[in-house]
């Protein structure tokens, strides 16, 4: 039989299942990732589990997210999650060192590996043939204690990649292009697979580009073939004998074929705010913008920022501008020093930040009132950048370093017929000192935990019956950003979750946490694709402490449904339309004989009290799932069956 490459590295990772599209599956999981923000409640997680160390080929954790340190709340959660790293077996990449999926990339990527990661732009790696997979911290935490990850298997989709791009035109605007066609949820339940002669063009970096945008799309990954570009790659980076060759057989059977003609595109943006709103930057144009920023874990590599410097060479950045540039990894910064572009950037006057996510994730340069900010980044929903009325437009760097010189918006294709040229490199500045090996004597080492990191809050097993209020009624695409902020505010408190919860759709209702501690917790109703955008479980961990019981809604993203269950609440499905209109914030719902249901998974009635109606919801889980949720959520089950 033919085989596509995901069959291929899935067929040699599984532990349970058959590998039919829908079905469910266990893979082993080689490596695992943690970040700053997600990975303390990982960790406190995987210290719960009672296991002296991590079960898996190898373990790593970052900080990259929550880097200004204006209490001792992030640096305490830096030590906590250096000190737990020492103890348990994980490499600990200091803060400076970079932003993980850029340093993954860089130092420890090889093909065929399946790497599950607490964050939902771990998919990056899946450039050099790699299945990379984001999830919850708890599912992350069980994977370091040697268990399976379960997931439905996906779909397989080949993306067919032709011709060349023209100049200007970034691997960005490939993933824009399938954003404008397929939008936010098109890749839910999908994995993308890069094929064709245009895929030989790309680079590594453009690669990476590309997969971690996947995420966009609500794909569970995307991957490349491991080729001779990979080869090149593992050289610049000093370890050629990480390199294997990895590809799909000619010929090999795909779920679904889309194709894409490179040479067909042109420069686009994703208008605010969200990444699937893709015009071309022309129809855009003329726009005053305020800021523009280069940067995040989707535009920071070295041939990302010398192209930037060379745009800026000899050249200022528009006086209404503020221009701020976030190299990805301390390689990057110390290569962009060393080949003299980053003196390109400081004399264009840039504002030049440490290796970190930065304003990605709102950890300061929020930008002004109700202004347009250029970004080279993944995520344009509204307010992530920490100002409620943002204006946020998604660019490549070609598109947005000539927005910073032009103070518009501006089609980079009119500075030149083509863009610089860039010297190649021979080879990259190798130092892993900021990667800190785990200690040998692990018994020794006392793992430190700071006044602000409480205990994971508990709970009990699945009720019986819920009589309950709807604490809030949103719509579709709903993101965990709306659920559950990030932000320099909201982020110190990623290992606290009772002063966190207190954020809680902060954004959208600042009423709601009094609101559901007032009703003694209640249910949510969201429309279709709930939960989509980042892996944060604090968006299901925050509302569990808050008493959400359930969820209703149309249809929910991968990541947050999982987490969701692994802590108890359950994602009911709500499909008739009318039912829907029904249900509004206030109404007090009744579900009955729920354990009975759910061990059941058939269809439950639920009762507006006040209107005397009942509407017919529904949960769509495997037995695993069935399982966590009677236990009221994955800890729960595990302990029971220890
Ligand atoms: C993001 O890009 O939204 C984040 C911040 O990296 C998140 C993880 C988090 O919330 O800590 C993600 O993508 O999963
Ligand atoms: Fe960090 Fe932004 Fe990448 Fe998330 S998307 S990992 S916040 S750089």
């Amino acid at each position: 039989m033919k085989e596509n490459l995901v069959m291929k590295i899935f067929k040699s990772h599984l532990v349970e299942g058959t590998l039919e599209q829908g079905k469910d599956i266990g893979l082993r999981v080689d490596e695992t990732l943690l970040q700053d923000a997600t990975g303390t409640m990982a960790a406190l997680q995987f210290e719960a589990m009672g296991i002296p160390k991590v079960k898996v080929r190898k373990a790593f954790a970052f900080v990259d997210h929550n880097m200004l340190q204006t209490g001792f709340q992030n640096a305490d959660d830096h030590r906590f999650l250096q000190t737990f790293s020492n103890k348990y077996g994980v490499y600990f990449s200091k803060p400076g060192n970079g932003i993980c999926h850029q340093v993954y990339l860089e130092r420890f990527s090889k093909p065929g590996t399946v790497l599950l990661g607490a964050d939902s732009h771990t998919p990056n790696a899946g450039a050099t043939g790699m299945i990379a997979i984001g999830a919850g911290g708890l599912d992350v935490a069980v994977a370091m204690a040697g268990m399976p990850y379960y997931t439905k298997m996906p779909a397989v989709v080949q993306v067919k990649l032709s011709g060349r791009l023209k100049p200007w035109v970034a691997s960005k605007d490939i993933m824009f292009e399938l954003l404008r066609r397929l939008t936010v949820k098109g890749g839910v339940g999908k994995i993308f697979e890069f094929t064709g002669d245009g895929v030989k063009t790309l680079s590594v970096p453009e690669r990476a580009t590309i997969a971690n945008l996947g995420a966009e799309l609500g794909a569970t990954t995307s991957i490349f073939p491991s080729d001779q570009r990979v080869q090149e790659y593992y050289k610049l980076q000093k370890r050629p004998k990480d390199f294997k060759p990895l590809a799909a057989d000619p010929d090999a059977g795909y779920d679904e074929v889309i194709e894409i003609a490179l040479d067909k595109l042109a420069p686009m943006v994703a208008r605010p705010s969200m990444p699937d709103k893709v015009v071309p930057v022309s129809e855009e144009e003329g726009k005053d913008v305020r800021q523009v920023c280069i940067g995040s874990c989707n535009n920071s590599s070295f041939d990302d920022l010398m192209l930037v410097g060379a745009l800026l060479k000899g050249k200022k950045v528009h006086p209404d501008v503020n221009l701020t540039i976030t190299p990805g990894s301390k390689q990057v910064f110390e290569m962009i020093a060393a080949s003299g572009a980053l003196q390109h950037m400081i004399s264009a006057g840039a504002r030049i930040l440490e290796a970190a996510c930065g304003p990605c994730i709102g950890m300061g340069q929020a930008p002004p009132s109700g202004s347009v900010s250029v970004r080279t980044m993944n995520r344009n929903f509204l307010g992530r950048s920490g100002t409620p009325d943002d204006r946020v437009y998604l660019a490549s760097p070609y598109v947005a370093t000539a927005c910073a010189l032009k103070g518009k918006i501006y089609d980079p294709r009119k500075i030149g017929a083509k863009p610089p040229i860039i010297q190649k490199t021979k080879s990259f500045i190798v130092d892993d000192s900021n990667i800190i090996k785990p200690s040998v004597k692990s018994d020794k080492v006392v793992v430190e935990k700071g006044p602000n990191i409480k205990p994971l809050p508990l709970r009990g097993e699945l009720d019986d019956a819920i009589t309950s209020v709807v604490l809030i009624k949103v719509g579709d695409n709903i993101t965990t950003d709306h659920i559950m902020p990030a932000g320099a505010r909201v982020l110190p408190f990623r290992s606290n979750i009772p002063a966190i919860s207190d954020f809680v759709f902060y954004n959208i209702d600042p009423e709601f946490p009094k609101r559901a501690k007032q009703s003694g917790g209640g249910v949510i109703v969201g429309g279709s694709n709930y939960g989509q955008g980042s892996s944060r479980e604090h968006a299901a961990l925050a509302p569990m402490f808050l008493g959400v019981k359930a969820v209703i809604a149309k249809s929910y993203a991968r990541i947050h449904r999982s987490n969701l269950i692994n802590f108890g609440i359950l994602p009911l499905i709500i499909k008739d339309q009318d039912a829907f209109t029904s249900i509004e914030q206030g109404d007090t719902i009744a579900l009955e004989n729920i354990r009975e249901h759910v061990a059941k998974d058939d269809r439950m009635n639920v009762t507006l009290k006040d209107k005397n109606k009942t509407i017919e919801v529904y949960l769509d889980t495997n037995a695993r799932e069935r399982k966590i949720l009677l236990s009221g959520g994955l800890l729960n089950m595990i302990k029971q069956e220890a």
